[in-house]
């Protein structure tokens, strides 16, 4: 393997963790498709991999790293378990497929991936500390918590959770979530961080795209990164698109282009909300 081709991204810094603030979100691709995904993005310059059990693909992932000749230490992995996994015995059974499957010892973050209101958070977040007490994760964390979640999971927790993955991208107003997650130093993570194409296509994005010389990805990439503890992670096969999105710290967005983005957020902005969703705030 020849050097990145980009400068791979800084870290964000949480609860004793340090994340590549730009990973690449696997959901939902397959079989060679992914496993050619994560090779080229790691090759691109990506230290970052997310990946879930749900998602029926970690052992391309695991292929994906393979191939990518990396050391072990050098990419920033995570995996998660499915909310009809999160009894005790079980999330951590869970855990162990996944390991095998990617071919890893440990994995860098170990996520719930939904609540589940027939599992108390006590139980799930109990047995989600024990992986980390017994090596199968460097650190964990949660998923789709509100923040009434987010509170019980933090008061249940023996060990550090390092960060919350949601829906995040200007369409949603996330700040109160993002607030408490803040207050208990912890890093969120945006899933669908560039939201429905549609985004894409808003004047306030178009003109701040022409103006810098940049995509209207780049500009909401870059909207995610420059807010403090947030990290996104957008999906791409595509290694062009994969550079485009990991290209976003070589500039600086106004307060009032931040601003200006921000203000898009909407009442219908959400995209994913399936029937096990939790109450959102
Ligand atoms: C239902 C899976 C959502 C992305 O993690």
């Amino acid at each position: 393997m020849t050097g990145p081709s980009i400068a791979p991204a800084p870290l964000v810094e949480a609860n004793g963790a340090r994340i590549p603030a730009i990973g690449l979100g696997t959901w939902p691709m397959k079989g060679d498709e992914c496993s050619r995904a994560v090779a080229s993005a790691l090759e691109i310059g990506y230290r970052h991999i997310d990946t879930a059990s749900m998602y029926g693909n970690e052992t391309e992932v695991g292929e994906g790293l393979q191939a990518s000749g990396l050391d072990r230490d050098a990419v920033f992995v995570t995996t998660k378990v499915w909310f009809e996994d999160l009894a005790d015995g079980e999330l951590q059974k869970s855990a162990e497929r996944s390991l095998r499957k990617l071919g890893l010892d440990a994995v860098d973050l170990l996520l719930i991936h939904w609540p589940d209101p027939r599992v108390s958070i006590a139980e799930s977040v109990g047995a989600l500390c024990e992986t980390k007490r017994s090596g199968l994760a460097r650190h964990i964390g949660v998923a789709n918590f509100p923040t009434r979640l987010v509170e019980e999971a933090v008061a249940a927790a023996t060990e550090p959770l390092i960060c919350n993955q949601f829906e995040n991208h200007p369409l949603l107003d996330q700040s109160k979530l993002m607030a408490a997650c803040r207050r208990h130093g912890m890093a969120t993570v945006s899933y669908c961080p560039i939201g429905k194409g549609e985004l894409l296509e808003l004047d306030v994005i178009t003109e701040i795209a022409a103006a810098r010389g940049r995509t209207a990805a780049q500009i909401v990439l870059r909207w995610q990164v420059q807010q403090p503890g947030v990290i996104a992670i957008p999906k791409s096969a595509n290694p062009q698109r994969q550079a485009e999105n990991l290209d976003v710290f070589g500039f600086t967005l106004s307060d009032d282009e931040m601003a200006q983005i921000s203000g898009l957020a909407r009442s219908d902005g959400r995209i994913l909300d399936p029937a096990f969703a939790p109450e959102w705030d």
